[in-house]
């Protein structure tokens, strides 16, 4: 739908299932259990297979905005990030912080494992709530901020289920100033 490259990184958004692409990350939209649910997590879990849910196990779940990493079974991605985004509740709670803190973190682990490609989800848009033209202004610039503390990665995809939230995500890319 839209490509665009900030500093090293091509930045583009696509409406697709995540389970269907070859990126070395997919980020799950999780909840703090890490053991699965709804929505982009449950088709992750149900794409990955049980050695997923195995391995969150292991993990004793996740804050929220914080992220976690495990390996990606049987998706194409070799790996999953889990992020927790904020359930909307009006705004007034720190949800857009929350919601920065799961790009940025996940970020971090692409640096940190050197990944070069990941594709988010719209976190906390479906069963969160959270207003999807703020979510995709979030998405979009906390993102782009994060390629600074993630020199690898060289592609980032904002993969959207429906075209409205993906035309969301082509507008504020496109007005993004640049580079930070
Ligand atoms: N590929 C890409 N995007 C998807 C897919 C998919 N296969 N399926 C849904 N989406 P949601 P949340 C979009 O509800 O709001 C779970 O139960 C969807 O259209 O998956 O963060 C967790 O366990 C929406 O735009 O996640 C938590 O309890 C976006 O992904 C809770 O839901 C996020 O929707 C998390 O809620």
């Amino acid at each position: 739908m839209l490509t665009r490259r900030i500093g090293g990184a091509e930045l583009e958004v696509i409406v697709a299932d995540i389970t269907t692409l070859s990126v070395d990350a997919i980020v799950n939209a999780a909840n703090t259990s890490l053991l699965g649910g709804g929505g982009v997590d449950g088709a992750i879990h149900r794409a990955a297979g049980p050695d997923l849910v195995a391995e969150c196990r292991m993990l004793h779940g996740c804050k929220t905005g914080h992220a976690k990493i495990t390996k990606g079974y049987r998706l194409r991605a070799a790996h999953v990030i889990h992020t927790v985004g904020p359930v909307w509740n009006g705004g007034t709670l720190g949800e857009d912080d929350l919601l920065a803190s799961c790009y940025r973190r996940s970020m971090g682990l692409c640096g940190k494992h050197r990944l070069t490609s990941v594709a988010f989800p719209a976190i906390s848009t479906g069963i969160f709530r959270f207003p999807a033209d703020r979510a995709a202004d979030i998405a979009v610039r906390t993102t782009v901020e994060g390629l600074s503390a993630a020199p690898s990665v060289t592609r980032v995809v904002f993969c959207c289920f429906a075209e409205p939230n993906a035309k969301l995500h082509a507008e504020a890319l496109a007005r993004h100033p640049g580079p930070c």
